[in-house]
């Protein structure tokens, strides 16, 4: 068998001030952005249980074998938008949860309007992408029954289609709920368990023609957290959302029409996490857009001590790191902070 090949964007170049073709023609561009261009990559190749590790420049990658030049090319190339926004630059997705304990006061209207208006506040503060849920995949949780779920979510996205301008996701594991939010307006799928959880989920979401975000997660949330081992998390993570696009192209479902997520929290230690914010630039030689999702996450706690309420400067860092490193879309509940942040990395760095 091959060995497997992956590649590492490192040394991120700022824009030069003048024309700087030079400096240009010696990086690689990441994802079709001019403003995110790369010194070199870290080469690894994964044969059995050996690693391999070199660094290349940018113009040794130029010369290189025949299959690293191939995964240059999908590193590369542009990404198409996701359901009408551009990938140019990170976006902003805020998370809207409507489950008993995010909204829990006023019943069940109260919940919906609740939600509505969180929602149109993420967007007025800078979303792109609204993404709402219904069921809560922290660790430790119990499923939602179908019904149950739908009750959460749809009314939310039904009105949002109405009263929003943004894209709308559905973060759910379940092909009914798919197909609900798709009619009640939801532009996106998103799926925690890179559409493994409902057998049928695969082929729903190849008939509903929407994009899909993959995220990665190792078992079950209720059971996810109890000692996750890798060999390499950053390789293992990588193959598994690799296997994840070739069945979704197997099942009708375009690699571009893809996003890719590490899955920050799901079955993985602090350590597996960080090691995951670190090389967040090698997924981009999936040949999707990258998803980060880091946001008040509880390894922000565990590395800190901070709680659950307190941990907006942890977020924010990590945001930072995906956006340094090509990142597209940040899953984030607060959106404004992080859209200030952001703002002043990109005039320096953008
Ligand atoms: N994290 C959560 C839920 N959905 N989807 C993607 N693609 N990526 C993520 O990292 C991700 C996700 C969990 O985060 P949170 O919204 O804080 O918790 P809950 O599951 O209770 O909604």
């Amino acid at each position: 068998m091959t060995a497997s090949l992956y590649i590492r964007p490192v040394g991120r170049i700022a824009p030069p001030a003048g024309e700087g073709e030079r400096e240009q023609a010696l990086a690689i561009a990441v994802a079709g952005r001019n403003d995110l261009r790369f010194a070199g990559a870290e080469v690894i190749e994964r044969d059995g249980g050996s690693v391999r590790r070199r660094l290349l420049s940018a113009g040794e990658l130029r010369s290189a074998e025949n299959r690293l030049q191939a995964l240059v090319q999908r590193l590369s190339q542009p990404r198409e938008a996701l359901a009408g926004v551009a990938l140019d630059r990170p976006r902003l997705m805020g998370v809207i949860n409507v489950t008993p304990d995010s909204f829990s006061d006023g019943g069940r209207y109260g919940a919906t309007e609740a939600a509505v208006e969180h929602a149109l506040q993420l967007e007025r503060e800078g979303a792109d992408i609204l993404d709402i849920g219904g069921e809560s995949t922290r660790p430790g949780s119990d499923p939602v029954d179908l019904e149950e779920e739908c009750r959460r979510v749809l009314p939310v996205i039904a009105a949002l289609a109405k009263r929003s301008r943004a894209r709308l996701s559905v973060d759910t594991r379940k092909a009914e709920v798919m197909r609900r939010a798709a009619g009640e307006g939801a532009h996106i799928i998103n799926d925690v368990s890179a559409l493994t959880h409902d057998p049928r989920s695969l082929s729903m979401a190849a008939e509903l023609g929407l994009p899909v975000i993959l995220m990665h997660a190792l078992g079950d949330p209720r059971t996810m957290q109890d000692r996750p081992t890798y060999d390499d998390v950053v390789l293992d993570v990588y193959d598994t959302l690799e296997a994840r696009i070739e069945a979704c192209e197997r099942a009708g479902i375009a690699r571009a029409r893809l996003i890719v997520d590490p899955g920050i929290g799901f079955g993985k230690t602090l350590a597996h996490n960080l090691a995951l914010l670190g090389s967040l630039s090698l997924f981009h030689g999936l040949g999707c857009g990258v998803m980060l999702g880091a946001s008040r996450k509880s390894f922000i706690g565990k590395l800190t001590g901070a709680e659950a309420g307190d941990r907006l400067p942890g977020s924010l860092a990590a945001a930072l790191l995906g956006a340094a490193q090509g990142v597209q879309i940040l899953r984030v509940h607060d959106v404004a902070a992080t859209r200030q942040a952001l703002a002043l990395w990109l005039a320096a760095m953008g």
